[in-house]
């Protein structure tokens, strides 16, 4: 038996496993279920051959989890049995750990009768969970409309390519996307002007700030972003564990030594993010690629293989927006957890794979010593005292990709 929470939504996971898809890791997965308000009832996994382009997984398989929804929810008493009995939506939900098109979604809800959900809409509504101003509830309506209409045209302009004789099909299948494309172009224009009004206020703000040094912390999520800026500066912004705590920007101004500068946290990386997502969020993003120097945190207490992974997203993330030439002050958080022994292997590991000459400071973000070496080490930046790396291209990606590749070998060969 295990004890619910009242608001909990039960889910049960599938994942699909084909070399031709994305892996996700099922720790990350769960936490972001969770953050979404989640409670894992049963994990199924299949190795799929050949993709079901209905269904995805195969006909067996999910034939399997009807078949065991009585002894799955059997564990299930009192009034959420009563709930997910009548398939009340969002009480029963199945996540898929991959992504799939609205046909899937649609199918598979069909066949499971109840609510299928991706991996992309599982992290679209943390976003919305956690979006507590203005411009984030836009950029996050935003996302789901680019999200959702990206995929209904990429499907559609699949069928019609799969069907070019189909032409009754193709009257209907376009007059219907017309219809629906008229009214995703009105709501997306009227988002759009009204997030251009808010990025106007914040472009204003930004001028205004524009001879001060702007330092922007950047990172995976739960890297410990939040908690550096609410150290740095005695505040109490919401932490926490769980992903995408922050969804919105925060800047505060401080100085070292006499010099002004601004400091701002804002949204964190995940990996595969959807480019909808990343396109919605780019007025807030627009705060990183202005940014004079960027505070480059890392979970260091993460295994050495996940955080070449998540290096390597947040490169990806910081060179699709543009933020190619910006000074980056390396901060490897949270070594506070890490056993000592392990602490000077590691450390030389990491300065393998980052570039040669980067400034790197370790330490912990709860820590007051730290933050004093961090504000010196930024003002050495500023003042070019010393030289820093800047974020790289394509080039510096291939090494990381290597690096990845070389270590999860490693690691499988070991287990
Ligand atoms: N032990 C330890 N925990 C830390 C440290 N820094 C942050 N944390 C914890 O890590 C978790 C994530 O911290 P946040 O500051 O919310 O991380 P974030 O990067 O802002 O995350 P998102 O806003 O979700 O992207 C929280 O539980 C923090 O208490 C540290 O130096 N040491
Ligand atoms: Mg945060």
């Amino acid at each position: 038996m295990f004890t619910l929470n009242e608001k909990n939504k039960i889910a049960i996971v599938i994942q699909a496993r084909h070399p031709t898809l994305p892996l996700y890791d099922k720790i990350e997965f769960e936490g972001l279920a969770k953050a979404a308000g989640y409670y894992i009832l049963k994990w199924y996994t299949q190795n799929i051959k050949q993709i079901n382009s209905k269904l995805l997984i195969g006909t067996g398989k999910l034939e399997e989890i009807i078949h065991n929804q009585q002894i799955d929810f059997g564990e299930i008493q009192g009034d959420i049995a009563t709930r997910i009995e009548r398939r009340i939506e969002d009480d029963l939900v199945y996540l898929f750990m991959n992504r799939l098109k609205p046909s899937q979604i649609r199918n598979l809800s069909a066949v499971l009768m109840t609510k299928v959900i991706d991996r992309d809409l599982l992290i679209l509504e943390i976003f919305e969970r956690n979006a507590s101003t203005r411009e984030a509830q836009i950029q996050i309506k935003l996302a789901r409309l680019n999200l959702e209409t990206s995929r209904i045209q990429k499907e559609l302009s699949a069928k019609l390519k799969g069907e070019k004789q189909g032409r009754d099909f193709k009257g209907r299948g376009y007059g219907a996307f017309d219809v629906y494309r008229r009214g995703y172009k009105e709501q997306r224009k009227n988002l759009v002007e009204e997030l251009e009004s808010i990025r106007k206020q914040r472009d204003l703000r930004r001028k205004a700030r524009s001879d001060v040094y702007n330092v922007s912390i950047v990172g995976y999520t739960s890297a410990g972003k939040t908690t550096l800026l609410n150290s740095w500066k005695g505040l109490n912004l919401k932490t926490d564990t769980s992903p995408f705590t922050t969804v919105s920007t925060t800047t505060r101004n401080f100085s070292i030594n006499g010099d002004e500068m601004t400091i701002s946290d804002s949204v964190g990386f995940v990996y595969d993010i959807p480019h909808e997502i990343i396109d919605a969020f780019l007025s807030t993003l627009e705060e990183v690629v202005f940014s004079d120097c960027i505070i480059l945190m890392v979970d260091f207490s993460d295994p050495l293989v996940v955080i070449f992974q998540k290096l390597q997203t947040t490169f990806k993330v910081l060179v699709d927006i543009g933020a190619l030439n910006i000074p980056v002050l390396y901060f490897m958080n949270k070594t506070d957890i890490i056993p000592i022994e392990d602490f000077s292997q590691k450390r030389s590991q990491i300065l393998e794979i980052i570039p040669k000459n980067a400034i790197v400071e370790f330490g912990s973000a709860f820590d007051e010593d730290t933050i004093e070496r961090l504000s010196r080490k930024l003002y050495e930046i500023k003042n070019s005292l010393v030289l820093s790396t800047r974020v790289r291209s394509q080039e510096f990606l291939n090494v990381i990709d290597e690096k990845i590749k070389v270590h999860s070998s490693s690691v499988i060969n070991q287990t």
